[in-house]
């Protein structure tokens, strides 16, 4: 069994979050998670902020058990999220994408404890003095919206720079690398590919197919001319929007061919306009489960590796 103060910290049985996927992660899925003893997270993307209530008031009718909400940062709707947030007293807030120093004071005067997703030590620097209850080292390997760093590098160093406690994420799949997450200092984990394998996750048929069938060199990243590099799975689409990066197109054009995309993967499963976010770790995940027993299982496997990690010192 492995207890973590991250455990104590939010009530929750593992420490294990899911990863606030924009389009996907939505209240049936966190409350799955939650009830299967880790921590659930609706993610907001770009919705509005009735879709959030809405995603909440779902989760709550599904599960007693605490549960978070991601706001990501680059939402136009990101401030009226962040009232909602604040209004429901929603548990944990999970931010991403952005700094969310201005709703620091909001959130934690309602008694949200907010754990934003650090790409950087200074980030880490500034949200600890600003009270977050702990940080999330996201490292490059994630899918989605990514930083420079990555997670073996991001979570040491994380770790030095501040005493909350921190939480490990991108490039988690099995118990291996969440093992390797609490060698490095982490003591919980966050995966976001992982769930997408969940029998939970309201992603169209073709995307997972994708996912389990992925293998090591199966995702790219693009956006990095935008200044938002975005980590997605190999498909017609993302080399379309490579080449167009590396193309005379002007930015206005290049950032008008990703809208609606990120929708039509999910939704749709559509290869040929979609925008398939995903992370390297799609490689090792092969199965569909229950969410429940994802978190069940990455845990017993992680603490079997941390039983026989000292196999070698003599
Ligand atoms: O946020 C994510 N992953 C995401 S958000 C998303 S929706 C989206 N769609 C299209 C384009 C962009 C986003 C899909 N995946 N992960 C957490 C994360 N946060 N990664 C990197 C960051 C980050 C970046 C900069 C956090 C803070 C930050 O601060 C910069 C600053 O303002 O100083």
């Amino acid at each position: 069994m492995i207890k973590s103060p991250i455990c104590e910290l939010l009530g929750i049985e593992y420490p294990v979050f899911q990863g606030g996927m924009a389009w996907i992660a939505d209240g049936n899925l966190a409350a799955a998670v939650s009830n299967g003893g880790g921590l659930g997270i609706i993610a907001a993307g770009n919705a509005p902020a009735s879709y959030v209530k809405e995603q909440i008031g779902v989760a709550r009718s599904l599960t007693d058990k605490p549960f978070g909400v991601n706001v990501m940062l680059m939402s136009p709707a990101a401030d009226e999220v962040a009232a909602v947030v604040a209004e429901e007293k929603v548990p944990v807030v999970t931010t991403g994408a952005g700094n969310p120093t201005k709703y620091m004071k909001l959130w934690r005067e309602a008694g949200v404890k907010v754990i934003p997703i650090v790409p950087s030590v200074s980030m880490a620097k500034l949200m600890t003095r600003l009270g977050a209850s702990a940080v999330i080292a996201e490292g490059c390997e994630s899918g989605g919206h990514i930083g420079e760093l990555t997670t073996m590098v991001l979570v040491p160093l994380i770790c030095d720079a501040t005493p909350l406690p921190v939480i490990a994420a991108g490039g988690i799949a099995d118990g291996r690398e969440g093992a390797a997450a609490f060698m490095l200092g982490a003591c919980g984990i966050q995966m976001g590919t992982r769930f997408l394998s969940a029998v939970e996750c309201p992603i169209h048929p073709t995307y997972k197919e994708k996912v389990i069938k992925a293998n090591d060199l199966c995702t790219m990243v693009t956006g990095k001319r935008l200044g938002h590099p975005v980590r997605s799975l190999r498909t017609p689409f993302a080399r379309r929007f490579y080449k167009a990066e590396y193309s005379d197109m002007s930015d206005e054009e290049l950032d008008s061919l990703g809208v609606g995309a990120l929708r039509l993967a999910v939704k749709e499963g559509d290869v040929e306009n979609g925008t398939f976010l995903c992370g390297q770790v799609a490689a090792l995940v092969n199965k569909v489960q229950p969410a429940a027993e994802i978190v069940k299982e990455i845990m017993d496997d992680t603490e079997r590796v941390l039983n026989g990690a000292s196999e070698w010192v003599k």
